[in-house]
């Protein structure tokens, strides 16, 4: 076994990445700490109802020490019934009415207050690069749109018309005017450039934050100049913690380093990164996930193992999700590992990846709650794996480890230590220590663990059966199962 000690992931570490191509904004810092806390967990509850979120954020939420929750886009969109129901119906706003298909405003506001009793905040889903696909319809508010115009919010002028191709499709991502000019995916694009456009944008937003959400992802921001975004957000009364959705390849003109001066941004390196580390059966790659200058400095980046579009292939796929069986330990590394401000993808299951969340098609597509009566809860093993809220954040694999991350705070990385390269372990200082196998034999091994003398919880175990005996040198005999994880922390001693 090697023992690699000095690992450069060291808390308070400068990264010199990003500096290069970073533009003079009003830096706004990416600042996770407004979350509340000072390592703040975020999960996606994708597609939830308001209601059940209110309940989600009492009854497990809060328990669990999640800071922050992020929800689907609040406002009017299209009809689900006129895509069949599917989830992406949110991503085309009609009006910034908060009526949508999670509840209505008074459910929204009501969410909001009860999440905040609970500790736990509001991130909300901001589609604000576009509105509707052009045509005609009507949203779930019953407000109407044609094209270029929706209710009296927008008109023609309040659009960009980039005149390419015979309908202003992006279809080439090497052209930067093509990707902020034209219309992602025939989503009609917002003139953000414009200062009436950014006020209407922004009012929007303001209103938000004056109902108490914590927080916002900018959908597609991308697709907005750099400026447009810092723009509108610099209107912002109030301090929400802000992350940008970039898709940063590292062969397109428009980069990620360009938006980290405003706010966070998606590192995509991470889902992609963890996966093919995994997958390649070279875990000890993970040692360098946020490493080096391909990656965000880690304040400014916002980390997931999979995403709402990339779990079903939408954006290239090629990342781990929960029907994979190494998905529990590629989440376990994540939050253990210091880098970045981490998100929990809670899915619900689906055959088909346009399929929208459990729902009634004769009610308009409504969707079946999780909680109270009406409610059929989260999926067992048994049930039907295509359909049903996967409520990934409830596993007891991820509820362990958001307490371990709370438990390790700010320590640094220190202890790598690796056997072969599907046998990994790191301490976080004196306060934790994980060790995964990714390989199928069990690997016993002496390893250190950074932890004082005393006997710890496996937090991964089901109980406290058989500890784990660290000696006066930080030294434990540890048998970590294939497949399988040890998780110690410095508060969870055995009796
Ligand atoms: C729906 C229909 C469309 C229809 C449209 C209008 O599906 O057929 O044309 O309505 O009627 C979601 C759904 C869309 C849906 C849309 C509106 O995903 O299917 O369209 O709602 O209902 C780009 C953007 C990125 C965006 C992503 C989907 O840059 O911002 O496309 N994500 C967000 C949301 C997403 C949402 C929207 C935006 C729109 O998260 O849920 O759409 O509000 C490359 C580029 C990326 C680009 C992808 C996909 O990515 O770099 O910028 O994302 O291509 O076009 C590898 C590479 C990666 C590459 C990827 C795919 O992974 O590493 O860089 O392959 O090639």
């Amino acid at each position: 076994m090697r023992g690699i000690h000095g690992h450069s992931l060291v808390a308070g570490a400068v990264f010199l990445a990003g500096l290069a191509g970073a533009p003079a904004l009003a830096a706004e810092p990416a600042d996770a700490t407004r979350l509340g806390s000072p390592q703040p967990v975020m999960v996606h509850l994708f597609e939830w109802r308001w209601d059940d979120i209110a309940a989600e954020c009492e009854d497990y939420l809060g328990p669990t020490g999640i800071d922050a929750v992020q929800v689907s886009p609040p406002n009017e969109h299209i009809v689900p019934g006129g895509v069949e129901g599917a989830w992406w119906a949110r991503y085309q706003p009609v009006s910034y009415e908060v009526t949508s298909r999670s509840g209505d405003r008074e459910a929204f506001e009501a969410m909001v207050r009860r999440c905040d009793a609970a500790g736990v905040g509001i991130v909300v889903d901001a589609v604000i690069n576009h509105m509707a696909a052009i045509g005609e319809g009507e949203g779930i508010a019953g407000t109407s749109y044609s094209e270029f115009r929706y209710g009296d919010l927008y008109s023609r002028d309040d659009f960009n018309h980039c005149d390419r191709y015979d309908d202003d499709h992006i279809r080439d991502y090497q052209s930067r005017y093509e990707v902020q000019y034209c219309h992602l995916l025939g989503l009609a694009d917002l003139a953000t450039g414009e200062t009436h456009v950014r006020a209407r944008i922004a009012d929007y937003l303001q209103t938000l934050v004056d109902l108490g959400v914590a927080g916002f992802r900018i959908d597609a921001a991308k697709h907005m100049p750099a400026e447009d975004v810092a723009a509108i957000i610099d209107r912002l009364d109030g301090e929400p913690y802000i992350f940008q959705e970039v898709i940063d390849p590292g062969d397109e003109p428009i980069t990620k380093w360009e938006y980290q001066g405003i706010a966070a941004v998606t590192e995509f390196n991470y889902p992609h990164e963890v996966a093919t580390a995994i997958e390649e059966g070279a875990w000890d790659r993970l040692k360098h996930v946020g490493e080096g200058d391909a990656w965000l400095k880690s304040d400014s980046a916002l980390v997931f193992v999979d995403n709402h579009d990339n779990q079903r292939g939408h954006v290239g796929g090629g990342v781990l999700m929960h029907r994979d069986a190494a998905y529990p330990l590629a989440l376990a590394f994540k939050l253990a590992w210091p880098y970045g401000t981490p998100k929990l993808m809670s899915s619900f299951a689906f055959e088909d990846g346009d399929q929208g969340p459990p729902s009634d098609p004769d009610a308009g597509w409504a969707t079946t709650p999780v909680h109270g009566d009406d409610g059929i809860g989260c999926l067992d093993p048994d049930d039907d794996p295509n359909e049903g809220w996967v409520c990934e954040h409830r596993w007891s694999e991820v509820t362990a480890m958001v307490g371990f991350r709370k438990a390790a705070g700010d320590a640094p990385v220190t202890h790598w230590q690796q056997d072969g390269a599907t046998r990994i372990a790191f301490s976080r200082d004196d306060a934790g220590f994980l060790a995964i196998n990714g390989g199928d034999d069990e690997w016993d091994a002496r390893l250190q663990t950074g932890l004082p003398e005393g006997a710890y919880c496996n937090v991964l175990a089901a109980d406290c059966d058989t500890p784990v005996h660290v000696g006066g040198d930080g030294v434990a005999e540890v048998a970590v199962r294939g497949m399988d994880a040890v998780a110690l922390q410095v508060n969870r001693t055995a009796e």
